[in-house]
């Protein structure tokens, strides 16, 4: 198959094309990004002179030049990860929300629907849990939860999901939707509560908790949800959509503590000096209290479970954040957009 995967130099595309490509020879995968603030092409050095493997820079709010990479790749399937992701961006601005997640995702629906014939071809739309909105206290999101977005970001996703649907129903474009709960692991860009909050604590700065620090997140790590992924790619049933867990709540201000505790044993740090850096700042507005999936229908259908707990996931995730500092300062630095535009400015 050629399978092309937008938003392959983000933190999720990243981890799931360096750890399918090796897997797949059988198959080629292009990854079509943008190259944004949130990309990072050194996240893809392990696989970067692979024969499977191609890069092209392309942004999915360009119709004509997502038709021209259907033409030119001719994909059997595209793995669809590029979006805008920050819930904070989103309330700052926006704009691009609508334009990359809603106007994105319509030009590759198009693409598919004007290149494919009826019944050919896959579209996995990769989503999130914050569609369905907020919990309270008890309750999980199943597949069947009313939309109900809180955010701009949530909003374009939720849209996006809508367009995906009406394209299986209306043109037989043959879907797959995963909506999937908090990633966290490697290659994270450090605006997110795990990786900032990492990070901060190595810096000693101030550790950010929004509100009263009670929000419930369910965590996953990164390549539990990439697994999930391709075996709904695999295996899912067409027109069908999966919700993606891990099984494991925690209220933000726990997540900060266990995060205090991990970067203090792996760094010899005094823990107390770290839990002393947490701050309450104002909260986010439309701030969603509590996301929990329930992830039984993947589960019973593909036999997908998470493999990490969140003990060894967060280990791994910190000690890799503190065997990267370089990708940190790239990912981080002005000099990092230079050195993008340097290598990629040209090959649109
Ligand atoms: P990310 O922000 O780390 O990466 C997004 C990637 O998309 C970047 O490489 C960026 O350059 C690219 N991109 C952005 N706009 C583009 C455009 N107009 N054209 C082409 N490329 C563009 O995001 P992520 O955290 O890896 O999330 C990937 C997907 O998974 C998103 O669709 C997101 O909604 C979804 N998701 C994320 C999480 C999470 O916890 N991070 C959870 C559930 C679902
Ligand atoms: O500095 C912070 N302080 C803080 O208290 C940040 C950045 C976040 N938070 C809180 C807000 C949330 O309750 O931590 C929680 C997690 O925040 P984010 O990392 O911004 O994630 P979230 O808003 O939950 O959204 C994420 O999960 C679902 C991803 O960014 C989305 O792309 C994904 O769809």
């Amino acid at each position: 198959m050629n399978i092309l995967v937008t938003g392959g130099a983000g933190f999720i595309g990243a981890n799931f094309l360096n750890l399918l490509v090796p897997r797949h020879p059988e198959h080629r995968f292009i990854n079509v990004d943008a190259l944004t603030y949130a990309a990072n092409p050194a996240s893809l050095d392990p696989i970067a002179d692979r024969p499977n493997y191609a890069f092209a820079r392309v942004d999915i709010t360009d119709a004509d030049a997502v038709q021209a990479l259907f033409a030119e790749h001719e994909p059997d399937c595209v793995v669809h990860f590029a979006a805008e992701s920050h819930v904070d961006r989103s309330i700052l601005g926006p704009r691009q929300f609508v334009r990359t997640n809603i106007e994105g995702t319509f030009n590759l629906l198009e693409a598919a629907r004007t290149r494919w014939a009826p019944g050919d071809g896959l579209f996995h739309h990769v989503s999130t849990d914050e569609v369905y909105g907020s919990l309270g206290p008890t309750g999980l999101f199943t597949e069947d939860t009313r939309y109900d977005p809180s955010s701009p970001y949530s909003a374009s996703k939720a849209a996006s999901d809508h367009l995906v649907r009406a394209y299986h129903r209306t043109f037989r474009l043959p879907v797959k939707i995963t909506n999937c709960s908090n990633n966290y692991g490697p290659l994270q860009f450090p605006e997110k509560l795990i990786p900032l909050m990492i990070l901060n604590c190595l810096e000693r700065k101030p550790l950010p908790i929004y509100g009263e620090g009670t929000n419930v997140r369910d965590w996953l790590y990164v390549t539990d949800h990439c697994e999930a992924i391709w075996a709904v790619v695999e295996r899912g049933a067409v027109g069908r959509t999966y919700n993606i867990g891990g099984h494991n709540e925690v209220r933000n201000i726990d997540v900060v503590d266990r995060l205090c505790e991990t970067v203090a044993e792996l760094t010899g740090q005094d823990v107390d000096g770290l839990l002393a850096l947490k701050t309450y700042v104002k909260d986010r507005p439309g701030h969603d209290h509590r996301y929990a999936i329930d992830a039984s229908r993947i589960g019973e259908e593909l036999g997908w479970t998470p493999k990490e707990t969140f003990e060894t996931g967060l280990r791994k995730t910190v000690q890799w954040y503190l065997d990267h500092s370089e990708w940190v300062d790239k990912v981080r630095s002005g000099e990092y957009r230079n050195w993008l535009d340097a290598n990629y400015g040209d090959r649109g």
